[in-house]
């Protein structure tokens, strides 16, 4: 479909390996796809215009799988990379699926878990460099707990510092550029998991030795399971130069993960999410992949898994078209300009304490009720922003 929103490898999509690859089990039933070979997922990403694809360790290479069969293995894929030009962007660790996890991996209450848990996630980057990864996510699925009987909070945020600052030290004792990013999620599987959203993150990266090379990877579905505002936490991470990644999904709130197709519950959000992302309105753009973590419908057989990757990608770039005409439009413009105004000059006050500011703040001819009697034009502004996403407005 020649529309202008089909994506090519320059629109830097990228999926994990298990999210294409997800047979459509759930808590209440099996799998209802068959495992779609490895080579095929590679095939079909690339047709549909993908930039690349992601993974965690044994989405690629067996749990136990001898040092013979992961390297048979790996050069395998490493072919299927190269007869379709997909790259791997992002690595990461199942650090949840073996029991051995049962009680979490960097935050277990036992020190051998721990130890193995790092111990794994050295594997996985090891891997991650092999194929060319340049960011390495972690996602805590098991670092939390049913009952703080079990352990105190703050050995176990302690005991997740501990792991990821010797995983940093060994990852530069290696000499690799890697970048870390942390993955919030505030529940399922546990109860409650530790560093719930991507603010919580944000607070611990700033707690690590080596916190320069520590960022985060939000996901809508996590953000928004708690009634979070995605928008904000990206906003965040941007803000202060640590959006490493990326995770885009649909999700509605309040309810499990469900990792839905990008755009397809929260389209208002996703709208305003792309537009962030894009850099409109004279801001700079987030340059990474942009990774969609989600699966396809349970009802769905192969065919539709590919309607759902193809989907995520369109709605994207939609969105994109769609928010840059909003920040293009003149009445858009025209309103924000109003809203923003600063005719006497007052902002620079502000930026940065002096005397000389401080007694100019205390000389200001301030009329609270005069300030109050304006109104925003947010109505008109917001009505102009759904008419965009609606394409109502050109
Ligand atoms: C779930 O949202 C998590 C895992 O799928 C993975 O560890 C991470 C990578 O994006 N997202
Ligand atoms: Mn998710
Ligand atoms: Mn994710």
């Amino acid at each position: 479909m020649a529309d202008g929103f089909d994506p090519t490898p320059a629109d830097r999509f990228t999926f994990g390996l298990w999210t294409v690859g997800n047979r459509g089990a759930d808590p209440f039933g099996g799998p209802v796809r068959a495992k779609i070979p490895l080579r095929r997922i590679l095939d079909k990403l690339a047709e549909a215009g993908a930039h690349g694809v992601n993974l965690h360790d044994n989405d690629l290479v067996p749990f136990g799988a001898g040092a013979a069969e992961r390297d048979l293995i790996v050069a395998d894929f490493k072919q299927g990379l190269a007869d379709t030009g997909l790259v791997v962007p992002m690595a990461t660790t199942n650090l949840f699926s073996h029991p051995v996890f049962r009680d979490g991996a960097f935050t277990a209450s036992d020190p051998k878990v721990r130890a193995y848990a790092v111990r794994k996630a050295m594997s996985a980057i090891e891997l991650g460099v092999e194929l060319g990864a340049s960011t390495i996510v972690f996602w805590g699925g098991r670092e939390g707990t049913e009952t703080d009987a079990a352990r105190d909070c703050r050995d176990a945020i302690g005991w997740f510092r501990q792991c990821l600052d010797f995983l940093c030290a060994w990852t530069k004792d290696q000499g690799w550029e890697l970048r870390f990013a942390l993955e919030a999620k505030p529940n399922e599987p546990r109860g409650d998991i530790y560093l719930a959203t991507t603010g919580h993150m944000l607070h611990f990266i700033s707690t690590l030795e080596h916190g320069e090379m520590c960022g985060v990877n939000p996901e809508v579905a996590h953000e928004n399971m708690p009634g979070l505002s995605m928008v904000h936490a990206v906003a965040q991470a941007m803000e202060c130069g640590k959006l490493f990644h990326i995770d885009l999904n649909g999700q509605r709130i309040g309810r499990y993960d469900q990792d839905l197709r990008f755009g397809s519950e929260d389209a208002k959000g996703a709208f305003f999410l792309v537009r962030l992302l894009e850099g409109f309105g004279g801001r700079p753009a987030y340059t990474g992949p942009l990774h969609f973590d989600a699966h396809a419908y349970r009802s769905e057989d192969e065919d539709g898994v590919w309607d759902f990757a193809k989907g995520c990608m369109r709605t994207y770039k939609i969105l994109a078209a769609r928010a840059r005409a909003f920040d293009q439009d003149a009445e858009v413009q025209q309103i924000l300009a109003a809203s923003h105004a600063d005719p006497d000059g007052v902002a620079p006050l502000l930026k940065g304490y002096s005397a000389a500011s401080a007694a100019a703040l205390a000389a200001l001819p301030l009329d609270p009720d005069a300030l109050a009697a304006t109104g925003k034009r947010y109505e008109r502004l917001d009505q102009l922003a759904m008419e965009h996403l609606f394409g109502a407005r050109g």
